[in-house]
């Protein structure tokens, strides 16, 4: 990572911040509707993720605004759909869940816990046939490895060789359940270790999950198969905004916030970087300041027309096709 990057990451990071903090304001209005799952606090594990997977497809759980940013799906498209409009990156269709845009080669966001893990393993297959050596990388969180369609994935992918990063955030809740009440241990790599070189790293510290991904992805791009990395991190907000967190005592929240992958990242641009603290305002304005023509864009924008409900319903020859 060199001092352009670093800043660009924490970019993401502080631009993360402030467009959750604006999604939940707005969700609030009433101009967003459905579910809205925020990701304050995983901000360095998001971006640092999808930046060292360079290249590659991506399959990500519903927790995903962040990470659609991250590959460079335009701000304001992602507040649009957010907001159920026409310009949204899904066509005003899909919402928070789901942003899906595969000329950046992002597929989602999906509602169902787990369900996009075999397709990922379906598409690092079709990769390997194609002879594709990017690599396929599928995010999910600690809640889904309880599921039957996971461990049936690793299985595959690990007798196949497949070129695919699970890349578990474990933020070791799945809406309210802490994680010891739906699983023997707290490690969730410990269920890959059977079928795959596995690593665990801080979720909270973006520098160490940038270098642990790109290493596991230089890893499944070499041939030998697939890699598992656990990501430890920590959810400030509730699930979604209609979960009040009461589940949490303070000590439990304060223990998790003096962590705040922002601040340890800013001090590495100040410490490594020699970022100023002139530089490092102008990155923080710049992102709000997105954010701020993002939600004006989406308050603009236009409702989806009524024929739209008919479209991408049925397969059509050369339409959502990626090569
Ligand atoms: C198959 C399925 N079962 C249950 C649910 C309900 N549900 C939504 S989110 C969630 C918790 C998932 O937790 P985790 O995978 O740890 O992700 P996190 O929310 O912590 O990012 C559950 C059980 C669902 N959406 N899909
Ligand atoms: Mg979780």
């Amino acid at each position: 990572m060199n001092k352009l990057e670093a800043e660009d990451i924490y970019y993401l990071m502080v631009l993360g911040r402030a467009f959750e903090y604006a999604a939940k304001e707005n969700y609030m209005k009433g101009n967003i509707s459905g579910f809205l799952h925020l990701d304050i606090g995983q901000e360095g594990f998001s971006v640092a993720a999808i930046k060292a997977f360079e290249k590659g497809d991506i399959f990500s759980t519903y927790r995903e605004h962040i990470m659609a940013m991250a590959r460079d799906i335009e701000t304001k498209a992602i507040m649009a759909e957010l907001f159920g409009k026409q310009t949204g990156v899904s066509g005003g269709k899909g919402g928070s869940m789901h942003l899906f845009e595969p000329s950046r080669f992002f597929y989602g966001g999906d509602a169902i816990v787990g369900g996009h893990i075999p397709n990922a393993v379906g598409c690092a297959y079709a990769r390997a046939l194609q002879g594709n050596e990017d690599g396929v990388m599928v995010i999910f969180g600690d809640g889904a490895t309880n599921g039957g369609a996971f461990f049936e994935s690793l299985n595959i992918a690990a007798t196949h060789k497949l070129p695919l990063l699970f890349l578990c955030e474990n933020n070791e809740y799945a809406i309210g359940t802490n994680i010891k009440r739906a699983a023997p241990f707290r490690e969730q790599a410990k269920k890959a270790e059977p079928y795959m070189l596995t690593y665990t790293v801080d979720g909270m510290d973006a520098k160490a999950v940038y270098e642990t991904v790109r290493k596991a992805q230089i890893q499944i791009q070499e041939g030998h198969g697939p890699v598992f990395v656990e990501a430890f991190t920590c959810r400030y907000e509730g699930h979604s905004v209609s979960d009040s967190n009461a589940y949490r005592s303070p000590q439990e929240m304060n223990h998790c916030k003096v962590k705040d992958p922002l601040e340890k990242f800013k001090k590495e641009l100040q410490e490594k970087w020699l970022c100023s603290e002139r530089e490092i305002k102008s990155i923080e304005a710049k992102a709000q300041k997105a954010v701020d023509e993002a939600v004006e864009y989406a308050e603009n924008s236009p409702e989806p027309e009524l024929d739209a409900l008919f479209e991408n319903v049925f397969y059509e020859e050369r339409k959502n096709v990626v090569s």
